[in-house]
């Protein structure tokens, strides 16, 4: 068989860069979709700028999906393209639906006019599990999202159920739970965390203002997840599963990990700040992903502390 090509979406972002660095181990031609900017912002992907194909479309701009595709003549398309952070989605709840929610329909409705073989895989999130239903949260747990982002998601997750359903289409939903890296966008709770553990200790900066800290997550390794993402689109038939580590910690708890880190009592540095609080909480998340493990052969490598200290450290480097 020839070489195999693949498009991602959400290129430039955490999982994107990846996933990009994955798919050229094994040999496949990368297509890589941004959006226009003024300036680039391509730092996780700079590494293997001159490997990938990087081209420019838009999750608002239908005819733009289509030509990429028809350009880039794809076997597998991973849509990682969103809106991604929850809080941001409050403030704005409309281009959140269209990049994250409607966006998913535009690059189905692309592949279907497009080539109806080619592969789909959408990356769904444990958000939409929300308020959670039961405990551990698997592939059968109702939804119940508790933020514009996770409504959105639960679009982007049936959609994507109902074109495997309608077209016979070989379209997957993972469901992934948090996932970090020394990768991860500064804003989100653990990248913050640990950025502020090393510029405190480097004497940079002073203290570190958090919202929630009673807040759980079941928190894995990017690395780890996209690897799940490409066994999904590797099987017989199409599914849906769920990708987590079924080990759950509180954000106190990645606080204590990551100042310990460092040496440092991490009550002399954090401040509760009701700025960070969010007008609803998911309280608790913890996934079992029994199904992935059995059918796909896939489970995390790296345990949480390992997660959090790998992401300080890489944090310390950067700042020293
Ligand atoms: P991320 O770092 O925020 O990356 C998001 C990517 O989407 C960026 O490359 C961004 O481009 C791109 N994007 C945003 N709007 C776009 C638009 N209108 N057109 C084209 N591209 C657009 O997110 P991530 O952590 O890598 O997550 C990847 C995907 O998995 C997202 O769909 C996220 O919602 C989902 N997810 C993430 C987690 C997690 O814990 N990380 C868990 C479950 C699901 P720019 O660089 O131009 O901003
Ligand atoms: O918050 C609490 C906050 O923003 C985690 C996205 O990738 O994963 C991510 O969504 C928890 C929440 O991630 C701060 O209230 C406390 O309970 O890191 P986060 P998230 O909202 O869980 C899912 C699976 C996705 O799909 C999303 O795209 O931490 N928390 N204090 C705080 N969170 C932030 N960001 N900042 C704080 O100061």
């Amino acid at each position: 068989m020839g070489k195999k090509t693949a498009l991602v979406t959400g290129i430039t972002g955490q999982d994107g860069s990846y996933l990009a660095e994955l798919l050229l181990s094994k040999g496949y031609k990368v297509y890589g979709m941004v959006r226009r900017s003024s300036t680039e912002k391509f730092e996780r992907i700079e590494h293997i700028r001159d490997q990938v194909e990087i081209r420019q479309a838009d999750l608002l701009d239908q005819l733009s999906i289509i030509d990429l595709i028809e350009e880039a003549q794809p076997d597998e398309v991973y849509n990682l393209g969103a809106q991604s952070f929850v809080p941001t989605s409050w403030v704005q709840p409309v281009l959140t639906a269209e990049f994250t929610g409607i966006g998913v329909t535009k690059v189905l409705e692309a592949i279907r006019l497009v080539n109806k073989k080619i592969k789909f895989y959408q990356a769904s999130s444990s958000e939409m599990f929300g308020r959670v239903i039961e405990t551990p949260q698997t592939e059968t747990t109702p939804f119940y999202p508790r933020s514009p982002y996770g409504v959105a998601k639960v679009y982007g997750h049936y959609i994507t159920v109902n074109y495997r359903e309608s077209y016979d289409m070989y379209a997957c939903s993972g469901i992934l739970f948090n996932h970090e890296s020394p990768r991860r966008g500064m804003e989100f709770v653990t990248r913050k965390v640990t950025d502020a553990a090393a510029r405190i200790k480097l004497g940079l900066s002073k203290e570190l203002r958090l919202g929630n800290l009673d807040a759980k997550r079941d928190w894995g390794f990017a690395g780890d997840y996209v690897e799940a993402m490409w066994h999904m689109l590797q099987q017989k038939e199409p599914d849906d599963f769920v990708i987590a580590t079924g080990r759950t910690h509180t954000v106190q708890r990645l606080v204590e990990v990551a100042f310990e880190r460092v040496g440092l009592n991490w009550k002399e540095y954090v401040q509760i700040d009701k700025k960070f609080l969010r007008p609803a909480e998911v309280d608790l998340l913890v996934g079992d992903c029994s199904k992935a493990k059995n059918q796909l052969g896939w489970e995390p490598k790296v345990s949480f502390e390992e997660l959090i200290q790998m992401m300080v450290d890489e944090d310390l480097k950067r700042l020293s």
